[in-house]
């Protein structure tokens, strides 16, 4: 959705232009429906199955539109007026428009041209011609994106744009291929959504995420011109292959087809390992059990467009069962991938041609480490630590791994420390940047986003998407709120997108600070401190709830201008996220001066207990509304209130809480890396880059590329630097200096994230954000987004000092660092300086 097309609407008319690379310039007009003209649409019968499906969509998609439904046909003579001829480059068919091609190989690519009285039977021919069958299928959903016709028709409600007359003004065009090969999502955690709305409302026939599910979530993959899925697998679900018409529907929509990190083979084990008869999934004690279960699947699959994961793990996501080292896992895993290799060879063929991965996701990083000689074909899947930092990336030697890199990166999570299942709220600038990072060590062979289960994570997937075909155009740091506003615009109208832009980016910059999901701060979270600061009750909190209460006014206020055809997509897009945002943030942040007032003025208590409650209530509304009430009851169990029941969305028990005491606010000096610099020298071109949106600055900075070589130089002669000056009216004893960085980790299994500090020309002390698995320390920083490091010194006296931050590892992005007394609380936020 980068504004790729540009829009001018004349009078009636639509005029469109494709800008590409490569496209000629050279324009002409193609009239699909007028007073006098009514395109036809042609396909190849002999063509992929894709052709067909694709075809009859872009007449709906046009019927849509104007309310004229194009004739569709496969037979040539038929035909004699304008027509949309569709097929692939190679077929008998393209070949009597266009001619011989020859390109070979291409993937994923179409071309686009008008062509004049073609032959006898065609006045004027719109020819869409793809190198194989997904290529065609994107450009043809690219005229559909032209005539006015959204990805999210469908999945989000938003309207066509009504035009009575249709005519295109079109410039010759060649695409170019995707830049990552297989990018797709993965749906998971459907238990709360998809799952019981494909059950009750959208599939009762199935009663499940079956074949009529799938048919509409492969056609969404396609217009956003992604390929692959890894479907749901949760035990709410039967296995992807126990409907065969889901397999069927793959097929024909040629979406490729893997499985999740713990599903090797195309199996679903929560579904189709059954215990009682199959005995136990332990390589070590059943390895003929588990060998047979993968070999009936890779027979069964064999003709399936395919990625293989390979590897092995518990029934779901857990270690591997019976393993009792990481070197006993390690040595087991080695054969078991031979195994698994050796039935690919023996079903579908050589292993070197059938596209496998291997995803080293939570402990399986440590097998990986302990020396796992991976196949050089397979397809290294690196993971993000599943609140959205990419653990590790492949380093110079891994680079050269024939196979490549992929990244499987999460925008919704089940899990310990927290589960973040109902908002989407991951902000694309982090996805930006974690995503360029893996772009650019190579990681272009697979990216998977686990969606959750699709809503509301719409926006979200067309970034990712986007972002998959094309990182190039995303090289500038702001350019993720071009993309927003171009998607918002788009849908809403050029006010209304701007309007829109500016409030969901408040609500990534908000929950960058706490996600939602986050604020209970109870059970799987660390618990709430119970020394609560007067700057946190009087003015952080306050703060975060102005900011919510605003945008909760500006919603509302532009609801009711939005247009009534516009209302449900608005609900979806923009109300309920925001609105639902607002009110679970409100329900804690009033809790917390509910509690403040306990014992101390009973009517405020009263006040702010009436708050929670409300608050609490609104999510309930918010959700019913959803539900029962927007797109007729389309959606009727799509969205759930509470995920999983945590405590986060209860009503917050007040009592235990009461005796949180409150502590005066220590003074603190706070100094943002990007915006406070006096001087940075010896830094790379481009570099240090201030990253928008990126941290509680929203401006983190970050210090080298992300193939740069780390430098450990006793003397620091040779290392970048960025130096500070302040100065004190007092002298500071025990001062603590405390740096602030984003949560990430080193870039690739050889590198840290250290830096080295000075104060002033005294020695240099070095600081390490690395954090080890899933320590305390991790996922301390991944609730609250960010890495803290402090060093003590003995005293800074009045006057003035410098800070010089010296860099080491290419990693680190720096967001503000503080100085405070040693052991004196830091604020959560920024202060307002
Ligand atoms: O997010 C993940 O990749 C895993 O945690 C999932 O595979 C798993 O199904 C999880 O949602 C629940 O157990």
């Amino acid at each position: 959705m980068f504004k790729q097309f540009v829009f001018l609407s004349i009078n009636i008319f639509w005029f469109c232009q494709i800008q590409s690379a490569n496209a000629q310039h050279d324009s002409a007009l193609f009239e699909v429906v007028t007073s006098t003209e009514k395109a036809s649409i042609i396909y190849d019968k002999h063509g992929s199955p894709l052709d067909s499906i694709t075809a009859h969509l872009l007449a709906s998609d046009i019927e849509r539109v104007s309310g004229y439904l194009p004739k569709l046909i496969t037979d040539l003579n038929l035909s004699s007026n304008n027509a949309i001829v569709i097929g692939n480059k190679q077929s008998a068919l393209i070949q009597s428009f266009l001619g011989k091609d020859n390109s070979s190989n291409e993937w994923e690519t179409y071309a686009i041209q008008v062509l004049e009285k073609p032959n006898s039977k065609i006045d004027k021919a719109l020819v869409i011609a793809g190198s194989d069958a997904r290529g065609t299928a994107y450009g043809v959903f690219s005229i559909s994106e032209k005539i006015g016709v959204s990805p999210w028709y469908w999945w989000a409600d938003v309207p066509p744009k009504k035009q009575k007359e249709l005519v295109l003004k079109i410039e010759n065009t060649q695409s170019k291929s995707p830049k990552v090969k297989y990018r797709g999502i993965f749906i998971n955690d459907e238990d709360w959504g998809l799952q019981p709305w494909a059950k009750q409302t959208f599939e009762p026939e199935t009663g499940d995420i079956g074949p009529k599910t799938y048919a509409k979530v492969f056609e969404l993959l396609l217009r956003l011109r992604a390929n692959s899925i890894w479907p749901a697998m949760h035990p709410s679900t039967k296995a992807f292959f126990h409907y065969p018409g889901n397999r069927k529907m793959a097929e024909k929509y040629e979406i490729v087809l893997g499985s999740s990190h713990a599903e090797p083979m195309l199996r679903n084990n929560v579904d189709e390992w059954e215990h009682d008869t199959m005995g136990d999934f332990n390589y070590f004690s059943n390895k003929k059990g588990v060998l047979d279960y993968w070999e009936d699947r890779v027979d069964e699959a064999k003709n399936v467009n395919g990625i293989y994961t390979l590897g092995m793990r518990g029934v779901h996501d857990s270690g591997m069962e019976g393993a009792k080292t990481t070197a006993g896992a390690a040595t087991m895993l080695k054969d078991i991938l031979k195994d698994q290799r050796a039935l690919i060879k023996k079903h579908i063929g050589k292993p070197e041609s059938v596209p496998q991965v291997f995803t080293v996701y939570k402990e399986v990083l440590d097998l990986y480490d302990y020396g796992l000689e991976l196949p050089d074909d397979v397809t290294l899947m690196w993971t993000d630590d599943n609140y959205g930092y990419i653990r590790r990336l492949s380093n110079s030697e891994e680079r050269k791994r024939s196979g490549g890199s992929g990244v499987y990166y999460h925008a919704s999570y089940w899990g310990r420390p927290h589960d973040y299942l109902w908002l989407s709220t991951t902000h694309p600038a982090l996805i930006r940047e974690e995503m360029l990072k893996a772009y650019d060590t190579g990681a272009d062979k697979i990216w998977i986003l686990n969606v959750g289960d699709i809503k509301p994570a719409e926006y979200t997937m067309q970034f990712f998407m986007d972002l998959a075909f094309d990182p190039e155009k995303f090289r500038e740091p702001a350019s993720y709120k071009a993309h927003m506003l171009s998607f918002y615009q788009d849908i809403f109208g050029s006010v209304e997108g701007e309007k829109i832009t500016a409030m969901r980016n408040a609500y990534y910059n908000l929950a960058w600070i706490r996600k939602p999901e986050f604020m209970g701060w109870s059970q799987t979270e660390p618990t709430r401190p119970t020394q609560v600061t007067e700057f946190s009750i009087k003015e952080e909190n306050p703060a975060r709830i102005a900011t919510y209460q605003s945008l909760t006014a500006q919603v509302k206020k532009l609801s009711p201008t939005i247009s009534k055809e516009n209302q449900d997509a608005f609900f979806q897009l923009v109300s309920y996220p925001i609105l639902g945002a607002a009110a679970m943030n409100k329900k804690y942040l009033y809790r917390d001066l509910q509690v403040y007032h306990h014992n101390t003025n009973e009517k405020e208590f009263e006040k702010y207990r009436d708050s929670v409650s409300f608050y609490h209530n609104k999510i309930n509304e918010l959700t019913d509304h959803y539900n029962q009430e927007i797109a007729s009851g389309k959606w009727n169990a799509i969205m759930h209130r509470a995920p999983r029941g945590l405590p986060v969305f209860k009503l917050p028990d007040t009592t235990i809480e009461t005796t949180n005491q409150t502590v005066e606010t220590p003074k603190v000096e706070i100094y943002k890396a990007v915006a406070d610099y006096d001087n940075a020298s010896k830094f790379e071109k481009e570099f240090p880059k201030k990253l928008t949106g990126l941290g509680y600055t929203q401006n983190a900075l970050q210090v080298a590329s992300a193939t740069a070589t780390s430098k450990v130089d006793t003397t620091f002669k040779k290392n970048a630097s960025l130096t500070y000056k302040f100065n004190f009216e007092e002298a500071i004893q025990k001062p603590q200096i405390t740096i602030t960085a984003i949560p990430n980790h080193p870039i690739n299994g050889d590198q840290k994230l250290r830096l080295g500090i000075q104060i002033d020309k005294g020695d240099i002390n070095l600081i390490d954000f690395k954090t080890s698995g899933r320590s305390e320390t991790w996922k301390l920083n991944v609730l609250r987004n960010q890495a803290r490091k402090s060093i003590e010194l003995e005293e800074l006296s009045a006057g003035k000092h410098t800070l010089t931050i010296y860099v080491i590892d290419p990693g680190v992005i720096l967001d503000y660092f503080v100085i405070t007394q040693s052991g004196n609380p830091i604020p959560y936020t920024l202060p307002k300086n």
